[in-house]
């Protein structure tokens, strides 16, 4: 029969190792009715992680055969989702199991829907960790990912009365996904003091004596490549007490409290991830992690590395290590460490090796999200980290102030240290000095860090240090896992599926804009998950919206910057004017089902009053007989990658809508386009370039621009703030208590009315409201969004994953693509 899409017929018949109908039949018969599901998702997944170790084996062999350049990208979050189907498609064998399944009676839909989110990552950052394994395994580059294996995920969300509610993710039950290696372990140290002696020649060395020793494990994930044999490592490590089980010397002395104790404290480390997204707390369980994650990652590297028995200044040559965001900055430090205490190098070669390994990637301008640490705290925890971060201070500024003679101003700006009570370590600043390369994650983003937050270092290096390159998405997951007919449906016009690993393939379907029978499928696709989305919707909320409305959708997480409060407020305005019109008036509107889902950190109150505002209008709207199918809200609850796959796929508009300057990117306006669906955004992150490859007549994009926000905050500032009136009568119809008691919504109001308006909710408003009339008016015009929706797929292909791997391997890391693809 055929096999997967794009793959060439078999040369012999294939058939799963692991199980084979018969042998499932066999036990069947035994299985409860409840547990038939799961039987069928645990059979299943063993026999691709059968073909998935194959395949793992040999990269890693050849890998190591080959010995070229590798590529390590260190992240504190991968947001991966679920693994099954995704390996039956970069496999090539979904038809087959789909046959073998059915064969057993069992639709696949269901066998995959068992399987839980792997969800260790918060938003953005997480997921695009994830796309960039995908990638990098299909475009054969010899690349690792090193992370943490958190017990719990990101929390699952419930709404209980319109109120977010969090619950544990407890995901590793029968994971098969993970293999631990017991025999893969690192002893981790914190605490502790520093000694100084003196070597056989009298030269000074350092060495650190811990306080605690903490161990970690090695869990490894095999990654699939598309259409490829590569199949690449992501490392996760898992803490536990040093001793193994428990200190058997304290148990056998009777302290047997204090020996589990010991336990628990070790495993704390990898216990959660923590569920704030864009918001720095400054925990020091948070360091722990941070640095027994690099530590642990170093040292896996390295001895890597010295089974080579290359000389050390080939390290940068064999190494390139990806830093996500700042989170994983002490790996600079700990490399730094090893290389002058350890190994005994020098401190100049050391910094060399280091700076030529290391590159730096952006993904925030709030001021809120940067990492600084307290002095005090890394004094305690890493005593010998900090007094390598001081002394890489001062030869920094050294060099700085021979260059720059009496600027002293200067020199406060740039230090490591920002001279604050306590004082505190700028972690962004040990990644930029300790990096080769610095960059931001779309082009309005990559120029705001080099002319504002990062703008003395411009001066310092000059502009070569700091670069661009712009996000993407897997067309893997984001359009064929996701979407299979539309995928379908374009392989049909294409020829294949080649547009899989060459999305700029997709600029020939503008040739069938005007196909009369590809529009109609085109558009019967959309129908299609509109109605795939609106099942969704009636499991989750009980809700049932009509599948012919206008699907609007906001889906990210919670933050005041992202503005889901102006999407509601825009929904209050909205039902007001349905309200104040005649019946004949209605006749002419077009239906709307105003679609949100996001997770608010559970510590940030404003967006939870935002997700407690959704949730009472959409009772109030909802059950409004007056206004009927012309107007539902929907909050999604527990929104995550599974279900952004249902999604993506089912949008007619999406909100992208951050105060200009803000966004750094943003990832998922990506994935909306990529399926058919327009988007309403800002003039921010990467919405802009998607306007430049799509057409600005396929985008409504609105508000205030990026450059005129400082100014409008600094009018604000000094009283010059006129309240929109249209959002007055918003804020009047909330204050007489239309939602309900009006006190819940008191902060989010004044924040605006009385605060200053710092994301601009009111300057926008206005521009905001007429672009959904203009959205309005086009969507009745379906030839014309058909149209947009076909000419803007077609010009996406510049926002594959794989654009975005190439450019960090040929101006990044330096690194060749290793094929095995033709071999064995
Ligand atoms: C410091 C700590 C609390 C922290 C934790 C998570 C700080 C930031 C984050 C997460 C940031 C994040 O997800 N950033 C997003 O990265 C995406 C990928 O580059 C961008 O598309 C998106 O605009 C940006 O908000």
């Amino acid at each position: 029969g055929p096999v997967g899409p794009g793959f060439s017929r078999p040369k012999h018949k294939r058939t799963f190792t692991g199980f084979g109908p018969s042998e499932i039949k066999s036990v069947e018969a035994s299985i409860p009715e409840p547990l038939r599901e799961a039987a069928a998702y645990s059979g299943t997944a063993l026999a691709f992680r059968d073909r998935l170790i194959i395949e793992w084996n040999r990269t890693q062999q050849r890998q190591t055969f080959t010995d070229q350049k590798r590529v390590y990208y260190l992240s504190l979050e991968f947001l991966m989702g679920r693994a099954l189907d995704n390996a039956m498609l970069n496999v090539g064998m979904k038809d087959i199991a789909r046959d073998g399944l059915a064969d057993l009676g069992f639709r696949i839909e269901d066998a995959i829907s068992q399987e839980h989110d792997a969800a260790l990552g918060n938003g953005g950052l997480g997921r695009l960790a994830a796309c960039f394994l995908d990638s990098m395994a299909t475009l054969n580059y010899p690349a690792w990912g090193y992370g943490l294996r958190y017990r719990y995920g990101i929390f699952k969300q419930e709404i209980v009365n319109g109120y977010q509610m969090e619950i544990p993710d407890y995901w590793l039950d029968n994971n098969p996904w993970e293999f631990p290696r017991h025999d893969i372990t690192v002893d981790i140290q914190f605490y502790g003091h520093v000694n100084k002696t003196y070597d056989e020649d009298g030269k000074v060395v350092y060495s650190w004596e811990a306080g605690e020793t903490v161990r970690a494990v090695a869990y490894d994930v095999p990654i699939p490549g598309y259409r490829t044999k590569t199949t690449n490592n992501l490392r996760l490590w898992s803490s536990k007490a040093s001793s193994g089980e428990f200190d058997f010397q304290k148990f056998n002395a009777g302290d047997y409290e204090s020996a589990v104790a010991d336990q628990q404290t070790a495993e704390t480390i990898s216990a959660v991830l923590y569920p704030n997204d864009n918001l720095e707390r400054g925990k020091e369980l948070r360091l722990k992690q941070q640095y027994f994650w690099c530590a642990a990652s170093l040292y896996d590297i390295v001895r890597r590395f010295k089974k080579t028995k290359r000389a050390w200044s080939e390290f940068p040559d064999q190494v390139a290590i990806q830093l996500n965001d700042t989170h994983p900055t002490l790996a600079i430090v700990e490399l730094q460490r090893i290389l002058i205490d350890v190994e005994g190098l020098e401190w100049d070669e050391a910094w060399r090796i280091v700076t030529g390994t290391f590159g730096y990637t952006n993904h925030t301008v709030l001021p809120e999200a940067l990492e600084k640490w307290s002095v005090p705290l890394m004094q305690n925890l890493l005593p010998r980290h900090l007094q390598i971060i001081y002394d890489i201070n001062l030869f920094f500024l050294q060099s700085v102030e021979k260059r720059f003679p009496n600027d002293r101003d200067m020199l406060s700006r740039v230090s490591i240290i920002e001279e604050s009570h306590p004082k505190m370590v700028r972690m962004a600043y040990i990644a930029i000095i300790g990096s080769h390369k610095v960059n931001g994650v779309a082009e309005l983003h990559s120029d705001l860090i080099k002319t504002t937050i990062f703008k003395d270092f411009v001066t310092i290096y000059g502009p070569d240090r700091f670069t661009n390159v712009t996000n993407g998405i897997t067309p893997r997951r984001w359009l064929h896992q996701a979407n299979p007919e539309l995928s379908a449906l374009i392989a049909d016009k294409l020829g294949g599926y080649d547009f899989l690993t060459d999305l700029t393939l997709l600029d020939k379907l503008e040739a069938f804009v005007d196909d009369k029978n590809f529009r109609q499928e085109w558009s019967d696709i959309k129908a299609k998950n509109k109605l795939r989305l609106a099942k969704l919707i009636k499991d989750v909320t009980g809700y049932s919206v009509n599948p012919n409305s206008l699907f609007d959708v906001q889906v990210k997480r919670i933050h005041e910057y992202k503005r889901q409060q102006l999407n509601i407020f825009g929904v209050i305005h909205r039902y007001l004017s349905l309200k104040a019109m005649t019946p004949e008036e209605r006749k002419k509107v077009v239906p709307r089902v105003s679609i949100f889902g996001g997770k608010a950190a559970p510590g940030y109150w404003m967006a939870k009053s935002i997700i407690y505002l959704i949730n009472s209008v959409a009772a109030v709207v909802n059950k409004d007989e007056e206004i009927g199918d012309l107007l539902k809200v929907i909050f999604i609850e527990d929104y995550n990658v599974s279900k952004a796959e249902i999604i993506c796929p089912a949008s007619d508009i999406s909100e992208h809508i951050s105060t200009a300057g803000t966004e750094a990117s943003g990832t998922s306006n990506m994935k909306f386009v990529l399926n058919g669906g327009l988007i309403i955004g800002t003039c921010d992150g990467a919405n802009i370039e998607i306007t430049r490859e799509i057409g600005e007549q396929n985008i409504f994009l609105f508000g205030n621009l990026a450059e005129d926000v400082e100014d409008l905050r600094h009018r604000h500032f000094y009283g010059d703030f006129q309240l929109d009136p249209q959002l007055k009568r918003v804020f009047d119809a909330i204050k007489e208590g239309t939602f309900g008691d009006p006190s819940s919504f008191t902060s989010l109001i004044s924040s605006i009315e009385e605060h200053g308006d710092y994301y601009l909710v009111s300057d926008d408003f206005n521009s905001y409201i007429a672009t959904h009339d203009m959205v309005d008016k086009e969507f009745q015009n379906q030839e014309e969004w058909l149209a947009k929706s076909i000419t803007s797929v077609a010009r996406m292909g510049f926002f594959s994953m794989d654009r975005v791997t190439n450019e960090y391997a040929d101006s990044i890391w330096n690194v060749e693509p290793l094929n095995i693809a033709d071999e064995d």
